[in-house]
């Protein structure tokens, strides 16, 4: 897949933020890549101590990032990946976790950043994982972009 048209984003000042990631279990070494890319990207922009939740699948994370939401966190990074097995499961996960997770940002007024992978094979899955072999990142990428909306709506609210 083409990174075409990424605004690259840059990492903000994310010491004063409060993070919570939430991350589904399911595919094992891609959910591995994904979170360690998370937390690094985390890291790097010194955001204390992110509280990391598990779930057991993608379909979960709504309903654990709505409540992370309101007990006070400034920005919420989720993380899950599904695979198109052939049945309809694909399509029926992906779409009430993608609605889930948008419903939950929209509700609260906290970023949600979107770091859940729709594949059709896992080797897809893999190579946005941010594994040492990978082309992509997608975990830091969704945590890059849930502080840096962080960042931008404290100060739209104060403007
Ligand atoms: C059921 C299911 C299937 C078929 N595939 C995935 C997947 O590829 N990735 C994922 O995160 N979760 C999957 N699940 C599990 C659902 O998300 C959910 O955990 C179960 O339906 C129980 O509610």
């Amino acid at each position: 897949m083409s990174r075409g048209g990424s605004p690259g984003i840059e990492p903000v000042d994310g010491s004063g933020l409060r993070v919570a990631v939430v991350a589904a279990s399911w595919h094992q070494q891609v959910m591995d890549g994904l979170l360690a890319g998370a937390l690094r990207a985390l890291a790097e922009a010194q955001v204390p101590e992110p509280a990391v939740v598990r779930v057991p699948g993608s379909f979960e994370l709504p309903v654990v990032a709505a409540a992370l939401a309101d007990q006070g966190y400034d920005a919420i990074v989720a993380l899950g990946v599904v695979i198109r097995g052939g049945t309809p499961h694909f399509d029926y996960v992906c779409s009430a976790a993608t609605d889930g997770l948008s419903r939950a940002a929209l509700d609260s007024g906290v970023p949600v950043g979107f770091g859940l992978l729709t594949c059709d094979t896992e080797e897809q899955a893999l190579d946005r994982a941010g594994l040492p072999d990978s082309s992509e990142d997608k975990g830091a990428d969704a945590a890059n972009a849930a502080i840096l909306t962080a960042s931008t709506l404290r100060r739209v609210r104060r403007s």
